[in-house]
């Protein structure tokens, strides 16, 4: 599967993340802590080594990922040059208000009301950059929506008198190459359910908690015993669940049993897992 697409918005989007760069001291690159490697965009890193920004790095959706894996992945961000790195939940109460802060220290020399701390948030789609703009000005101004590139317009706001933010809408890059990191994006819903089919990702998916969180499988559908690889997965959760095709003799209802798997990933319900760690993860280019 080699993901590609020129959405209009998507280069617009780029040629205006890289005029933003002009104006602003500090990159939050918003990630998803289950994907951390995958949910970074090449494009970004390349605009901002070019540009010389510094970049906090966060973590976000942490209470969805594996806190050990999650650790792993700060201590390699922080070692860069030039970026932080923190984990965070935008959604849940204040957790948000660190962020400023980390990203003063990454340009302690703006910190005036003439020259303000600029900050630019970027990230692929659903990672949470509208949760955690409206989060820092403690209102709600973008759309949030767990479906991707909902953001589309550039928006500046004044934190307060020495900070500014910019919002910025979610940028892909126009050719995933490696199949895994599509798939990756797709599990986290950064590509949409149009490109890829619940089937095949399901699967996908179904064979890395095999690898990575077996008992968490068998845990929750009984499945570890019959089940050797991903498509026996997801007939054992048709089974558990008495997912069954209409019609006579009716089947194995694969495809409800994958729609089971993929929302019990993506809400929590099945754990909390990541789906790469630093001496696992995938090439993005
Ligand atoms: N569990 C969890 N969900 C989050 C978190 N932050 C955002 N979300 C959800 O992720 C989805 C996408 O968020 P949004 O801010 O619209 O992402 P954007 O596309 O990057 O702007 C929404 O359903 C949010 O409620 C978080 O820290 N934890
Ligand atoms: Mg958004």
């Amino acid at each position: 599967m080699t993901i590609q697409w020129f959405p209009g918005h998507m280069t617009v989007a780029r040629r205006e993340a890289e005029r933003a760069m002009d104006t602003i001291d500090v990159i939050v690159e918003v990630l998803d802590a289950r994907v951390p490697e995958a949910s970074s965009n090449p494009i970004i890193t390349e605009l901002r080594m070019h540009r010389r920004r510094p970049c906090l790095k966060v973590l976000n959706k942490a209470d969805l990922a594996d806190p050990a894996v999650t650790q792993a992945w700060l201590n390699r961000y922080n070692r860069e040059p030039g970026v932080n790195a923190v984990a965070l939940s935008c959604n849940q109460g204040g957790q948000a208000v660190k962020v400023p802060n980390l990203c003063q220290t990454l340009a302690p020399h703006r910190n005036s009301s003439i020259k303000p701390l600029r900050m630019l948030i970027m990230g692929v789609p659903n990672v949470g950059k509208s949760t955690l703009m409206n989060s820092l000005l403690k209102r709600r101004l973008a759309k949030v929506g767990n479906e991707p590139a909902i953001t589309k317009v550039q928006q500046r706001h004044a934190l307060n008198d020495r900070m500014t933010l910019v919002d910025s809408p979610g940028l892909l890059w126009p050719k995933i190459k490696n199949p895994v990191v599509g798939f990756l994006l797709a599990t986290i819903h950064s590509i949409s359910a149009k490109v890829v089919v619940d089937e095949e990702l399901a699967e996908f998916l179904a064979d890395r908690l095999l690898q990575r969180y077996p008992g968490l499988l068998a845990g929750r559908y009984e499945c570890v015993e019959d089940a050797l690889d991903g498509a026996g997965v997801l007939e054992a959760i048709a089974v558990k669940r008495g997912c069954l095709t209409k019609g006579k003799g009716g089947g194995l209802d694969r495809e409800k049993a994958a729609k089971i798997l993929l929302t019990e990933f993506r809400n929590g319900t099945l754990g909390r897992i990541s789906l790469e760690s630093p001496d696992t993860h995938e090439d993005s280019l």
